[in-house]
């Protein structure tokens, strides 16, 4: 663990230590999934521990004088090392994690029992993992009472959209490796048939640069598939004049990217792309542009909607006055989905109401990183629309770290601008 993480989990325990008052908070790791396959751990219980296996618990116990944050892990285990994984044990987590105690996990009975009775216990059960059936005992207790909800959730989530310099660290390398990732799906267009193959290219490029997870599975949509927000089959052939949409990104050290770009596999946008892909990106532009402290999500959504708006007009797919279309949602056919949403250790980081819901009046911060991500998409039942904007999807995805004095565009070197993107594809064919 580097320095910069052991101070980072250390200012992370006091704020979560603060917010309990005399209560605790019991936080697990993430469970075993179904057969073999690499192990994420959870978001939060990565955030407060740092700790990768599966089958752990962290407790928080501001009342104690010295064993205020324990860990409790698996013990090394023959077996287990035989068949399952290699394991940290308890002796080495000591050695490594910034903790004022590390247990064997099958102690977890007999070292809280008496320490929980009474008390208020912050605590959400994750399905599956091996310790449920102790800690509900444990929780059963006559006097203790277990809440769901309340200040440490809250102030988790507070902490974890706000991110740190080395946080952002974290952020920008996810973000470099999968520009290249995106730039190689770009080049190959020309050499494929199929969206599986780009995918392919994709993972490949992150792959090689140490990547072992992703932000989520690869969005790779040819034509009309790109009409469908989360198309993930990635299944389907790539024709000639075809737009292909990638929406994809890698994590690193937990981090996520989350970036889109639409392209002509052709290298060359017919004059109906061109004239959809212009209007979407500079929707885009003014959106990423306007980003800075005290602008709420909702204020920031509307910005790149009157761009939107006022370009579809000119083409007459959208009538009347825009305002009146965004007070109404009467884009909502072509743009279903939100503008922004905070990128982090989820890609769909910290805002559990949305920002689309009671969230979009919170204002962005100094530390946040969003997304801006306006698009356009036509399906059968825009039947007003003339034929030929019909089966169309483009988005274009940066993501945006909110500064003192405005914004960083941190996917800036993602080719958008549309001479770009057509040299790019084109020159790798
Ligand atoms: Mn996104």
């Amino acid at each position: 663990m580097t320095d910069e993480l052991f101070g980072e989990l250390e200012a992370r325990h006091k704020q979560i230590l603060d917010a309990l008052g005399t209560d605790v908070f019991v936080i697990t790791s993430g469970a075993p999934g179904p057969g073999i396959g690499l192990f994420r751990q959870d978001s939060n219980f990565h955030y407060l521990t740092g700790f990768p296996e599966q089958g752990a618990v962290a407790v928080f116990d501001p009342t104690q004088d010295s064993e205020r944050v324990l860990l409790f892990v698996k013990e090394k285990d023959r077996q287990d090392e035989v068949w399952q994984g290699f394991t940290i044990g308890v002796k080495q987590a000591r050695a490594t994690f910034p903790v004022d105690g590390v247990h064997n996990v099958q102690s977890l009975r007999s070292t809280l029992e008496e320490r929980l009775k009474g008390r208020t216990v912050f605590y959400k059960s994750v399905h599956n993992h091996p310790q449920n059936s102790v800690l509900g005992k444990l929780l059963e207790q006559e006097g203790t009472e277990v809440r769901d909800s309340g200040p440490p959730f809250e102030t988790l989530l507070d902490m974890r959209i706000i991110k740190s310099a080395w946080e952002v660290e974290q952020t920008r390398r996810a973000i470099a490796i999968s520009t290249d990732g995106h730039h190689a799906c770009m080049r190959a267009v020309g050499r494929h048939g199929f969206e599986y193959q780009l995918e392919a290219e994709f993972e490949y490029a992150c792959k090689l640069q140490g990547v072992r997870h992703f932000a989520f599975g690869a969005i790779v949509a040819a034509g009309a598939h790109a009409t469908c927000q989360h198309y993930v089959e990635n299944n389907g052939p790539i024709a000639d004049d075809d737009l292909v949409l990638i929406d994809a990104g890698a994590r690193w050290n937990m981090y996520c990217a989350d970036i889109t770009r639409t392209f002509p596999a052709s290298g060359t946008f017919s004059p109906v792309q061109r004239d959809l892909y212009e209007i979407v990106l500079a929707s885009q532009k003014a959106g990423v542009e306007a980003v800075a402290p005290e602008l709420t999500f909702h204020e920031l959504n509307n910005i790149a909607a009157h761009v939107l708006i006022d370009g579809l007009k000119e083409l007459g797919i959208l009538h009347g006055n825009t305002d009146e279309i965004i007070d109404k949602n009467a884009y909502r056919d072509f743009w279903p989905g939100g503008l922004a949403h905070s990128v982090g250790l989820d890609v769909h980081d910290s805002t559990p109401k949305g920002f689309s819901g009671p969230d979009a009046e919170r204002k962005l911060e100094p530390g946040m990183v969003i997304t801006v991500e306006p698009g356009f998409y036509s399906q059968d039942f825009n039947h007003q629309i003339p034929e030929t904007f019909k089966h169309i999807g483009i988005r274009v995805e940066d993501n945006v770290l909110v500064t003192e004095n405005g914004h960083e565009n941190l996917t800036a070197a993602v080719v958008k601008e549309l001479a770009d993107v057509e040299q790019m594809v084109s020159s790798g064919r």
